[in-house]
């Protein structure tokens, strides 16, 4: 790709333009182009293709917008290494990395840039630590400037949680419209929540917290939100801000606020869930919006179901949530969910419904294409414009509509 940019601009800087359009419309591979078949021949089409922005991110695990200079984003990769990738170029470059196990599901998994970055330079961190006394999962602060050549550097810890099995971390980090940070927490791993902390409000495993970094209490790094629900409760962690999670891995804020979480299902159905103050998601009563285990007669009273759900079979077998599109390029998703499968290259588009109104049916999402890709992540630009990461190889594309 860098030979033929130099190659062409040797000719002539009258060429230049044609120089910049050739390396952003074929750079590091062919685009991948959208089959779309079985059970989404039933859905409406908006097919879209993947272009190339770069490779070599093998283990993909967050995308980031990184504000201040156009087309950049943060990618991190399950090895512990964050990268600052120009998308627009197809450059990409080493900002700093991390020493995490790796091993399952365990990694460098999420980074939330705080509401004030720009001026502030505060970022946050979720990645697995491995001691002589276990396997944790480690929320931090960090200082420094991603844009800039000096690494930055662990100002503080803010939680280190037990996990008992190396799967199931979640691993997503975002701040709310209000401020606050949203930290997701799976169940602890192994399979069928075999220590019942989805239902558990002891424990910070299966919830979605509520930080407040910005007003930490005395002896800690964070402060709890007095609006939290579980304020003042003996019985319940005053972080959570709800429960009843399997494995929240990817989840994003829509422009109208809600909490929209890809959470990852067991054996049978994954679910697109939007996550209020106090609900209670189900795990591992449920799955989706079913009985779990399938056979049982379970007690639904006072869970939230998820918006949207599919099953395992020819559609896929674990959800990575997604990104609400804002750009320009797609029109046809303007204002729509992306999201996909890892298991089946599938991506989908979904119309939130709006709030409170129930679980959509399964035929009512868009189909964007089955492609040769292990999705993990979404992320967009500054311009709102869509990227999807792929696991396996390692590339980050961006995503255009079909020709
Ligand atoms: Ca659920």
């Amino acid at each position: 790709m860098g030979r033929r940019l130099i190659g062409t601009l040797a000719v002539g800087a009258a060429l230049a333009v044609t120089a910049t359009l050739t390396l952003q419309s074929t750079p590091a591979g062919a685009a991948l182009k959208p089959v779309i078949d079985g059970p989404d021949t039933a859905k409406r089409a908006l097919p879209v293709v993947l272009v190339p922005v770069t490779d070599g991110l093998r283990g993909l695990t967050d995308i980031q917008t990184l504000p201040g200079a156009a087309g950049t984003l943060v990618v991190l990769t399950q090895a512990g290494v964050a990268w600052r990738v120009d998308a627009l170029h197809g450059r990409k470059v080493k900002i700093f990395d991390v020493d995490v196990p790796t091993r399952s599901e365990q990694g460098l998994l999420g980074l939330a840039l705080h509401p004030n970055y720009l001026k502030n330079k505060r970022f946050f961190l979720n990645y697995s630590v491995q001691t002589d006394a276990g396997r944790f999962t480690r929320v931090a602060e960090w200082r420094g400037d991603l844009a800039g050549d000096a690494p930055p550097t662990e100002h503080a810890v803010l939680l280190e949680v037990a996990q008992p099995w190396p799967n199931h971390n979640a691993g997503q980090l975002r701040f709310g419209p209000d401020g606050m940070l949203y930290v997701g927490f799976g169940d602890g791993g192994a399979a069928n929540d075999p220590q019942g902390h989805g239902q558990n409000l002891q424990t910070l495993l299966g919830g979605m917290l509520r930080l407040d970094v910005d007003h930490p209490d005395a002896g800690k790094a964070y402060g709890i939100p007095k609006d939290n629900p579980f304020v003042g409760r003996a019985d319940a962690r005053p972080e959570l801000w709800a429960w009843g999670l399997r494995n929240p891995w990817r989840y994003a804020f829509a422009p109208d606020g809600r909490l929209v979480v890809g959470d990852v299902g067991q054996n049978a159905w994954e679910e697109i869930t939007v996550v209020g103050r106090g609900e209670n998601h189900g795990w591992n009563t449920r799955e989706a919006a079913h009985c779990f285990p399938p056979d049982s007669a379970c007690d639904a009273k006072g869970m939230v179901d998820p918006i949207y759900e599919y099953p395992h079979g020819p559609l896929g077998s674990s959800i990575t949530g997604g990104v609400v599109y804002g750009g320009a390029l797609l029109k046809g998703l303007a204002g729509k969910y992306v999201f996909g499968d890892f298991g089946s290259g599938r991506l989908w588009a979904l119309d939130l419904p709006a709030a409170g109104q129930p679980a959509v049916p399964t035929d009512k999402a868009w189909a964007l294409g089955r492609f040769d890709l292990q999705p993990t992540a979404f992320g967009l630009d500054d311009q709102g414009e869509l990227y999807v990461g792929d696991y396996g190889a390692g590339v980050l594309y961006r995503v255009r509509p079909a020709p």
